[in-house]
C-alpha cells in the first residue's frame, strides 16, 4: 500500500465579501488543487464546511466546481463530509448538487442496521476505506456518534479513514472548552487515521488505543476571529498523507497574502483619547502592501462608541497604501451608554449569546421551545428568516417561502 492523499477542512468558501479577501480564499484552494495534480494524490479527502452556507453565491460555486473538476478530470475523486455550515438536513445545499453531478462523492451517507447508524464505506482504489459522521446544526451529529456501531467500523478488513466534522472532548483547545463536542469514547478504535474538521486551529495527536487523529484547520482564511488569527500569523493550509503501514503527515501551506494585525485597547478611555490613541498606532504601523485587521476593544469611559469612527480608520489605513482594511469592533463598549449587555467577539457568538441570555426569562410552557433546544430552535430561524430577496424574486413567492421554511423548523402543520 501506497501513495499519498490531501485532507483538507473548514474551506468555509464563499465567507469573505471583500474583494481581496475573497480572492485569498480562491487561491487556497486554487493551491490545493495544483498541489493534488502535481503531487498526483489519490484523492482528496474535505472534512466538511467546504462552503460558509449551503447556498452560496453562484460565483463562488461556479469558481469551486471549476476547481474541484480540475482534480476530478485526472480521474481522480475528491471525497466530502458534510459541515455544520454547507448542510441542512432540511434545505437545500450545494454539495448535494455537485454530489449529484459526480464532482464529488460523500462518505459516511448513514444507514440504519438493526436501530445502530452504520455509516457507508468506500473503497479507494488504493484501498483505503473511507467513511465518517457528517455533521449536523448545533452539534446534533453527537446523536449519530451514540448510535454508531463502532464494532462495525472496528472490525473492517483494511485501514480504515474516518472523517468527521466536530470537536473532540480530549484535544479541544482550551479557548474553546466550552463549545459541544464529541468525547473519544463514542469514536470507533483503531482505526488507520481519524480526519478532523470543524475546529479552526491545527491540531494533530495520537490516542493510544485509537490512533491519529489530525485537524487540518482552515484551508484559508476562515471566518470571524480566524482573520485575526491569520493575521497574526497563523498558518494554513491542508495535510499530505502518505498511505502505509501507519499515516505518515505533512503539513503543506497554502500561503495567505500579507497581513497585519493591529490590537488597539482603548479600556477606560474617554473618546477623544481613544481616537488620538488609534491614531498614533496606525501611523507607527507600516502598512503599505498589507492587508490590515484593526482590533478596538475596551470600554469608553466617556462619550459615545460611535464616536469611533469607522470611515475615518478605513481612510487613514488606505491612505497609508494598506491593499485593504478590515475593522473589529465587536469588543468596544461605553461605560456612559452601556446598552450592550450581551458579549461575543464574533456575530454568530453574539447571536447566541443573545438567545441564551433571553430564553430563560421568557415564560413558555412547551419544553421544545425553552432551554437548548429551544436555542437551536431559534438559530435555526434565525438563519433562515435572514436570507434576503433574491433579485427579480416576487415579494410574495419570498414571503411564502419564509413562512412555509419558518413552520417547517417550527414543526407547525402548513
Ligand atoms: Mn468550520
Amino acid at each position: 500500500m501506497s501513495g499519498l492523499f490531501a485532507h483538507a477542512a473548514d474551506l468555509h468558501l464563499g465567507a469573505m465579501k471583500d474583494r481581496v479577501l475573497r480572492e485569498q480564499e480562491r487561491e487556497s484552494l486554487r493551491r490545493l488543487i495544483d498541489t493534488a495534480i502535481e503531487r498526483d494524490y489519490d484523492f482528496i479527502l474535505l472534512s466538511g464546511d467546504i462552503f460558509h452556507v449551503p447556498v452560496p453565491d453562484m460565483e463562488t460555486a461556479t469558481f469551486a466546481t471549476q476547481q474541484f473538476m480540475r482534480f476530478r478530470e485526472t480521474g481522480k475523486m475528491i471525497y466530502a463530509i458534510y459541515g455544520s455550515h454547507d448542510y441542512s438536513p432540511t434545505d437545500a445545499a450545494l454539495i448535494e448538487v455537485l454530489e449529484a453531478a459526480g464532482v464529488l462523492r460523500r462518505v459516511g451517507r448513514p444507514e440504519k442496521y438493526q436501530g445502530m447508524f452504520r455509516p457507508s464505506i468506500v473503497r479507494d482504489r488504493d484501498g483505503l476505506l473511507i467513511t465518517g459522521v457528517s455533521a449536523r446544526k448545533n452539534a446534533l451529529e453527537r446523536n449519530y456518534f451514540e448510535i454508531l456501531d463502532r464494532e462495525y467500523l472496528e472490525s473492517q478488513d483494511g485501514p480504515v479513514v474516518f472523517a468527521f466534522h466536530s470537536g473532540v472532548t480530549e484535544m479541544l483547545p482550551q479557548y474553546l472548552s466550552g463549545m459541544e463536542s464529541v468525547p473519544l469514547s463514542l469514536f470507533p478504535k483503531n482505526l488507520w487515521y481519524y480526519a478532523g474538521g470543524h475546529i479552526h486551529v491545527r491540531y494533530e495527536n495520537d490516542f493510544p488505543g485509537y490512533g491519529r487523529f489530525v485537524f487540518p484547520g482552515p484551508l484559508s482564511l476562515g471566518y470571524g476571529e480566524d482573520l485575526e488569527r491569520a493575521a497574526r500569523g497563523d498558518r494554513r493550509g491542508f495535510f499530505e498523507v502518505s498511505i502505509g503501514s501507519r499515516p505518515e503527515t505533512r503539513f503543506v501551506e497554502t500561503g495567505l497574502l500579507p497581513m497585519k494585525f493591529a490590537d488597539i485597547d482603548v479600556d477606560s478611555m474617554s473618546s477623544e483619547a481613544a481616537n488620538r490613541k488609534i491614531d498614533s498606532e496606525l501611523s507607527g504601523l507600516d502598512m503599505k502592501g498589507y492587508y490590515v485587521i484593526v482590533k478596538i476593544h475596551g470600554t469608553l469611559s466617556s462619550g459615545k462608541t460611535s464616536d469611533i469612527d469607522t470611515a475615518r480608520i478605513r481612510g487613514q489605513v488606505e491612505g497609508a497604501g494598506a491593499i485593504g482594511v478590515q475593522i473589529n469592533r465587536h469588543g468596544l463598549e461605553s461605560r456612559e451608554f452601556a446598552d450592550i449587555r450581551v458579549q461575543g467577539t464574533s456575530n454568530e457568538e453574539i447571536e447566541v449569546n443573545t438567545f441564551r441570555e433571553n430564553i430563560d426569562t421568557l415564560k413558555i410552557s412547551s419544553p421544545e421551545l425553552t432551554g437548548e433546544r429551544g436555542l437551536g430552535l431559534a438559530l435555526e430561524l434565525l438563519r433562515v428568516l435572514r436570507v434576503d430577496i433574491k433579485p427579480g424574486e416576487q415579494k410574495s413567492t419570498y414571503e411564502k417561502g419564509m413562512l412555509s421554511q419558518a413552520k417547517r423548523i417550527l414543526g407547525v402543520e402548513q
